[in-house]
């Protein structure tokens, strides 16, 4: 716990038996209330290898995709009472060690939200990002800047935290079921007026870490120009499936909380 705020990790993993171990060990349990872990039919033995961690281990019975994994994921941690969920990769891409940091920028209410940026700083390439997901972060990340008017460092990163509310708030199960939820939960925040942060952080590229290949990389990128678009429109007053106009805005009347030093 930070500041009495119950924190569940959640792991959203695919064939992540080789590195979840080394992930999970670098996680700083004493701020982490649980972790969850759903595995999404992994071929490998990912689901055993989690329940002897003593990681609670949630399968699907089909591969049902990273959107839907993500969605059992914040279901399951909403229901543990987490007050605030980060998720982390099982791929040992992100680093663990930055859970207190992201968390402590929501537990005193300052954040709704907090993204682990790996475009802050110049780590991206250095940690082994190819060229061309590097030059296409930027592109789709000055794209949707351009488009939703804010200004973000990259909307593309795996490593996240929310506080409860949001994820009660937003119409998560509405999203897709791929990778284009990434970038579909952060539009809706930005749509339902959440106050998103961002954090430096490095990135580490190697077999394990990465399997989406340049087609796969097109079509989330297809998806991300026409999610923009969509934005744009819904602000406009035109309804598509996620955007609803007249939707309810995050409460964010909650006072920041200080204390006497
Ligand atoms: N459920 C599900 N998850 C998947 C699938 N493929 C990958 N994942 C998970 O999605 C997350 C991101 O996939 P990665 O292959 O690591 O993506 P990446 O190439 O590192 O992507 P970037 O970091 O954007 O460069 C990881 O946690 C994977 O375990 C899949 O087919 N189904
Ligand atoms: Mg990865």
């Amino acid at each position: 716990m930070i500041n009495n705020k119950k924190v569940v990790v959640i792991m959203p993993a695919y064939n992540a038996e080789k590195t979840l171990k080394q992930t999970y060990d670098e996680i700083y349990k004493d701020f982490v209330d649980e972790v969850i872990l759903v595995d999404d039919f992994s071929g490998d033995n990912t689901k055993n290898l989690a329940r002897e961690l003593n990681i609670t281990t949630i399968v699907h019975d089909c591969n049902k995709g990273y959107g839907a994994n993500q969605k059992t994921c914040y279901r399951a941690a909403l229901k543990a009472g987490a007050d605030i969920v980060v998720m982390l990769h099982p791929d040992y891409q992100y680093t663990p060690k930055l859970i207190p940091a992201i968390v402590s920028m929501m537990a005193f209410g300052e954040y709704d939200a907090v993204l682990a940026s790996r475009m802050l700083g110049n780590s991206a390439l250095k940690g082994g990002m190819p060229v061309y997901k590097f030059i296409a972060n930027g592109f789709l990340t000055a794209f949707e800047n351009a488009f939703t008017g804010e200004k973000l460092s990259e909307y593309h990163t795996g490593f996240r935290g929310f506080k409860r509310e949001v994820l009660e708030n937003l119409p998560l199960e509405e999203c897709d079921d791929d990778f284009i939820f990434d970038n579909e939960i952060i539009t809706l925040m930005f749509y339902y007026g959440c106050k998103i942060g961002e954090i430096s952080c490095p990135t580490k590229y190697f077999k394990e870490a990465s399997s989406i290949n340049f087609v796969r990389s097109c079509k989330y990128g297809l998806g991300v120009l026409g999610l923009s678009l969509k934005y744009s429109l819904a602000k406009l007053g035109f309804k598509s499936k996620i955007f609803k106009p007249g939707a309810k805005k995050l409460d964010r009347s909650e006072q920041i909380e200080y204390y006497d030093l």
